[in-house]
């Protein structure tokens, strides 16, 4: 049977709850300093956040808005670079916290001498600088693998990141577990063959979790139990690695039984 050796990590909404106060805040800024007089509110971002990547998800805006803009790409640019400074300006001044169990779960990893990566639509700068703020200066050279923003030409639902990810490390999905929070980073691991632990935020709990193995609303520490949403967290109150390499074990073994069961019909 397969053996977990790798753990992958999406960034927002899952090492950090960063899109409310985080990006939102930093695009607003950016819009206002352009002299435009979007804001985009913190119910009006819930339908945004279905766009990953902000560039596109300022395309997507854009294109909702009776304007006619004559060179898009370079406005797009501008407010996203402006918006990349104000977020890494909030995370250095104001910090944004990592989830609970984060720290835990990569440290507890870390020294079982479990292999880490990152997969996320997020630009590299801005997922780096979020690694550096919320666990540590030196956290962005514990992953193996930070696979960001441009790097693959589809973004999350996409598998793409998640692949790329894969043949990075030169693993089969079947030895890695995959951590994320939203709908978007579930399909996109699920196509990439990955298994699937969600931990939901205020944007993502109404969101469809079908395929997950497990759906808890945070990683949960040993006095703070997460609750169960989804799935069977056998017996557990809080993410460890005994519970990832059950989840991994499990799912791979039914992906077996499901094919050779398929195969003698
Ligand atoms: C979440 C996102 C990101 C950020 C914006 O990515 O959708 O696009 O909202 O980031 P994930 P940038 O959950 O995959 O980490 O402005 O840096 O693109
Ligand atoms: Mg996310």
């Amino acid at each position: 049977m397969p053996q977990l050796q790798a753990l992958i990590f999406d960034v927002d909404g899952t090492l950090a709850e960063t899109e409310r106060d985080g990006h939102r805040v930093a695009f607003n800024r950016a819009f206002a300093d352009a002299g435009l007089d979007w804001d985009w509110s913190v119910a009006a971002y819930q339908e945004l956040l279905e766009i990953a990547g902000g560039k596109e998800r300022i395309c997507f805006y854009l294109q909702s808005r009776p304007v006619s803009i004559p060179d898009l790409d370079a406005l797009i640019a501008r407010l996203h670079q402006g918006k990349s400074r104000y977020y890494q300006q909030i995370l250095s001044q104001e910090g944004i916290a990592a989830r609970p169990g984060v720290k835990r779960s990569i440290a507890e990893a870390r020294r079982a001498g479990l292999r880490l990566a990152i997969a996320t639509t997020a630009a590299p700068e801005n997922a780096i600088a979020l690694l550096k703020t919320s666990l540590s200066p030196d956290a962005p050279h514990w992953f193996e693998v930070i696979a960001a923003g441009d790097i693959v030409p589809a973004k999350k639902p996409a598998p793409d990141i998640y692949r790329y990810v894969l043949q990075q490390m030169e693993l089969g999905p079947e030895n890695c577990l995959v951590i994320e929070d939203s709908h978007n980073g579930l399909e996109a691991a699920r196509q990439a063959g990955l298994t699937t632990v969600i931990t939901v935020n205020d944007y993502t709990q109404n969101q469809d979790f079908t395929g997950a193995a497990l759906v808890i609303n945070h990683l949960g520490e040993p006095n703070l139990p997460f609750t169960v949403l989804g799935g069977n967290a056998r017996g557990k109150s809080y993410f460890d690695l005994e519970l990832a390499s059950i989840i991994t074990h499990a799912i791979a073994k039914y992906k077996v039984c499901y094919i050779i069961g398929f195969a003698s019909r």
